[in-house]
């Protein structure tokens, strides 16, 4: 429960409130459309969501700012690179895949304190992706789309061509489930979760970095884990 009420900037979710819909069942979390306007509503004033955490999930919670997205498998998927570059991308699933790819092994950090240590991702480092579309010399930032409609991220330029930012096909070992936000997913280890957006369907190149969802709501752009967000205090965790 702690993660519900912790970390909270805007208005804090009662517990009654809490307390009721967890007691509607995990389960609804990602069928029930009951729950899942209810869990929308809570979202919307909390970056912890307010999600359940899914039975064999390992200590992930499950996380949406909308209340369905459709999935996309190998046959429909396709992420676009654009905006201030020499060459616009789309790639398929397929090619994402045959791509070098980089495998990172950190404690995923939501910044509302729940915490999964040692949890593998695997995918194609972001920069590499930057360096095939050929990034213009007055280019800054990166943005990222998502294919739920509504969430969206950014990074600085330089962020984005870290070696620990990846376009991740595998969480854990196994390609990203579409609850985990797949079949690709941005993953950018140094920073608190809701940086690493699900779902991912576009990049596009831009001059400035405009806020991303939660960054609208008050949360830090630059997420580094430990430094952000009023939680210097938390460095080691
Ligand atoms: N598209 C999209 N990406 C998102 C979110 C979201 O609501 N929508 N939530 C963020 C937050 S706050 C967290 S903690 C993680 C949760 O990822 P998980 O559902 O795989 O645990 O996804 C991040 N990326
Ligand atoms: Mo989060």
């Amino acid at each position: 429960m702690d993660d519900v009420e912790d970390g909270n900037r805007g208005a804090p979710v009662g517990r009654r409130v809490v307390l009721g819909i967890l007691g509607l069942g995990a389960a609804g979390v990602l069928a029930g459309p009951r729950l899942q306007r209810a869990q929308e509503a809570v979202v919307s004033r909390d970056p912890s969501g307010l999600t359940a955490v899914l039975p064999g999930s390992g200590g992930f919670r499950y996380y949406s700012v909308t209340s369905s997205v459709p999935e996309q498998g190998p046959d429909t998927y396709s992420l676009s690179v654009d905006g201030l570059v020499e060459r616009p991308a789309r790639y398929r699933l397929a090619e994402l895949r045959a791509m070098p790819q980089r495998r990172i092994v950190r404690d995923v950090q939501c910044v509302t304190g729940w915490r999964v240590p040692h949890t593998p991702f695997e995918g194609v480092p972001l920069a590499h992706l930057l360096e095939a579309a050929g990034v213009r010399p007055e280019a800054r930032a990166v943005r990222f789309r998502c294919f739920d409609g509504v969430y969206t991220e950014s990074l600085t330029l330089e962020q984005a061509r870290r070696d620990d930012v990846l376009i991740a096909l595998r969480l854990r070992d196994e390609p990203i489930s579409h609850a985990h936000g797949g079949p690709a997913r941005l993953y950018v280890a140094p920073m608190y979760f809701y940086k690493s957006a699900k779902w991912l369907a576009g990049i596009t190149v831009t001059d400035a970095v405009r806020p991303g969802y939660w960054e609208e709501l008050g949360y830090d752009t630059d997420a580094w884990v430990g430094s952000s967000n009023g939680r210097d205090d938390d460095a080691t965790v």
